[in-house]
């Protein structure tokens, strides 16, 4: 023996020694079988003893015991002497008696079985005895527990199938099937799997039997972009469910790149779900237990919807869809009146894509009202708004107005514009041209006075008047409009050079310093004047003459009124007309200090041909041209220096002065019988306008 044994030996001696002495002890059996007898057996057993025997049968035993021999005292619930059998924390049996007398807790040929691989068996005596009695004998095996004829916590130990085999069992699984980890649960293997056709159906597995238990199922469906995936659950659900608690034990979850959906569970089948994704991941999971059937999913794609479009304030969106999908496109337009804007900028056309990924490939623009912003400037006029002071857009007012009181809107001419849609202020006919504010033509400052003779005249009253020197030389002019001179073609005595002619206005000294100067520009001599033709050097004598810049109207600065095509202006003899200039007042004198005039009637036209034809026969004839003015008695009539300048009439009708003639020769100045000779302007009123037309 070495000395671990004998160790061993002493030990137990001890132990036992020390039982003896308080009159308990307990063994430890362990092995396949055993016995067990009362101390002193055959014998009778001693008083006041407690003995224990503690079984260990190896696991997946169960320790059977039995007894051969039976004899100890007696007593109600055997509460002197018993046998006491513990296992697993319970008490099983007590015992006490004698087989012979085969009272209840005597335990005759009964077996006892422990419920795990241990069985405590208790032996005790009190102090006195009032027979006999000789104790007991039982033996011990380990018997092999069928865990697969048992359940556990009301289940099977194995899920599908269970071997037993001495001493512990295994489990397997039904083909399809893998067994879990804890060796007892058959599950499938149920993840990783894709699912990438444009339709499908996806099942928990088995269904639409009971799935297994411990699933950890993963599925994907993955479409091409663009695509939208819909799930569908369809025939029947039925997922572990707990009332309390949110699908505590099996759960369905769903999730896409836009969010999740349930957890879900229960019996009720989950509503139809439009993911919004090209790409899905469905997870089921099922705990140990339950028998539920699980669910189906039928799931289809629809191209990915784009979000629906909210159109900009004062705009549309066409065509206008319920739903607007992968390729499919709108176009935004503004109400009239309001133009689109992406920024800053100003789009003509918006139209933008629904793109693969369900965004639209374009932010939408917005509609701006449309802003004219402020009007242009018309030459001699002021802009009013008719609508809001300042505010110019869409559809504001306004309205042009000469300046008074030199200027009035040119007939035709519109006053009032509005902000179209098309971002310009137009009039009532839908024209952008600029209203036209022309000069108050033959208005004089004060009252023309009609006198006789030669006069002296006031500032203002002939206003239109123009002094022009050409070479040194006087002559003159009238104003029209604001920048065009009315003169005759022989005073600038073919002068097309500009550089020559010197234009004066508003002034009746003709030496003044002030004056207003105006510039001329270009000069237009009538094409038909002939000033080397012998017959009439004069015909045709009439020249325009375009300024520079407009005259600013004044006082004493305004234009002549041209008159009209009709026979009114064609004046007949005897009617009254004032030729105004600066040439001589004698045929012998300089010119005049100061502008004159002097009124004179039209003298009839054969009288006056007559008395030319006389004086030059075969030259210088009176033509259809001209008109002649004077007076029977003589003395009155423009000279030398008054050329170019003008014969006016005053007009009843409209209350204007309106030129007639040009003066523009004569024989001598003031001769009786002799006729100061006019270019009659009322031949000349389509040359005239279409020469101011076409030389804007
Ligand atoms: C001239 O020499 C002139 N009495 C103008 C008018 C008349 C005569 C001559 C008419 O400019």
């Amino acid at each position: 023996m070495d000395i671990q044994g004998q160790r061993g030996v002493i030990m137990r001696l001890f132990l036992l020694l020390t039982a003896l002495l308080h009159g308990s002890y307990s063994i430890s059996l362990k092995g396949l079988f055993g016995e067990i007898v009362s101390p002193g057996f055959p014998n009778i057993y001693p008083n006041n003893v407690k003995e224990s025997w503690n079984i260990t049968v190896p696991l997946g035993h169960v320790v059977k015991l039995y007894f051969t021999h039976f004899s100890v005292e007696p007593s109600y619930l055997c509460e002197y002497d018993y046998i006491k059998i513990f296992s697993e924390g319970a008490e099983p049996a007590t015992y006490c008696g004698e087989t012979s007398t085969d009272t209840e807790e005597v335990p005759g040929d009964k077996v006892t079985y422990s419920t795990g691989n241990t069985m405590s068996v208790v032996f005790k005596s009190d102090y006195s005895n009032e027979k006999r009695f000789t104790g007991f004998r039982a033996f011990y095996v380990a018997e092999d527990i069928d865990e697969c004829k048992m359940l556990n916590d009301g289940e099977p130990f194995c899920d599908h199938y269970c071997h037993n085999y001495i001493g512990g069992f295994y489990c397997t699984c039904r083909t399809g099937y893998i067994l879990h980890e804890n060796k007892k649960t058959c599950t499938v293997h149920c993840s990783g799997q894709v699912l990438t056709e444009r339709s499908g159906e996806i099942t928990s597995p088995d269904y639409p039997a009971v799935y297994p238990k411990l699933c950890n199922c993963d599925y994907r469906i993955l479409v091409e972009e663009g695509f939208s995936i819909i799930l569908e659950f369809v025939e029947s659900f039925d997922v572990e469910n707990h009332p309390q608690s949110q699908c505590p034990y099996d759960v369905l979850k769903i999730k896409t790149n836009k969010g999740e959906h349930g957890p879900f569970c229960g019996t009720k089948l989950p509503p139809r779900i439009e993911t919004g994704s090209f790409k899905v991941d469905i997870t089921f999971t099922s705990d140990i237990s339950g028998s539920n059937k699980g669910w189906k999913i039928k799931y289809s794609v629809t191209a990915m919807p784009c979000p629906k479009p909210v159109a900009p304030p004062h705009g549309q969106i066409s065509p206008a869809q319920q739903k607007y999908i992968f390729k499919d496109r709108f176009s935004i337009s503004c109400d009239t009146g309001y133009e689109m804007m992406q920024g800053s900028s100003t789009l003509t056309s918006f139209t933008t894509e629904c793109r693969k990924d369900g965004t639209w490939d374009k932010q939408p623009p917005l509609c701006e009202i449309v802003d004219c912003t402020d009007p242009d400037n018309a030459d001699n006029a002021t802009v009013e708004y008719i609508t809001e002071v300042g505010v110019t857009t869409y559809k504001s007012a306004i309205r042009y107005k000469c300046e008074e009181p030199f200027y009035a809107m040119k007939e035709g001419s519109n006053a009032e514009y509005h902000c179209a849609a098309s971002g310009h202020w137009v009039d009532s006919k839908g024209n952008r041209e600029l209203p036209e504010c022309e000069p108050i033509c033959g208005e004089p400052t004060g009252r023309l006075t009609r006198v006789i003779g030669g006069q002296k005249a006031e500032l203002g009253e002939f206003p239109w008047q123009v002094l022009v020197t050409v070479d040194g030389h006087i002559g003159g002019g009238s104003l029209l409009f604001d920048k065009w001179i009315l003169t005759a073609a022989h005073v600038l005595s073919g002068h097309k050079d500009v550089s020559a002619i010197e234009l004066k206005m508003g002034l009746i000294k003709r030496q003044s310093s002030e004056y207003v100067q105006v510039l001329p520009e270009k000069v237009f001599i009538h094409s038909k004047y002939k000033p080397d033709s012998q017959k009439s050097r004069y015909d045709n004598d009439i020249a325009l003459i375009k300024l520079k810049h407009k005259v600013p109207i004044s006082a004493n600065v305004k234009p002549i009124c041209l008159p009209g095509n009709d026979v009114r202006y064609n004046v007949e003899s005897k009617t009254l007309g004032t030729v105004s200039g600066f040439g001589k007042t004698k045929q012998t004198s300089l010119a005049a200090e100061y502008l004159q005039f002097v009124e004179v009637e039209v003298i009839d036209h054969k009288q006056c041909k007559d008395v030319y034809d006389k004086l030059f026969p075969g030259l210088e004839q009176v033509t259809e041209n001209m008109l002649c003015a004077g007076t029977e008695e003589g003395g009155k009539d423009a000279c030398t220096g008054d050329s170019g300048g003008p014969y006016v009439f005053y007009d009843e009708k409209t209350h204007k002065w309106f030129i007639g003639g040009i003066v523009s020769w004569g024989e001598k100045c003031g001769v009786k019988d002799k006729y100061g000779v006019y270019t009659k302007v009322y031949n000349y009123i389509s040359w005239i306008e279409n020469t101011i037309s076409t030389n804007f």
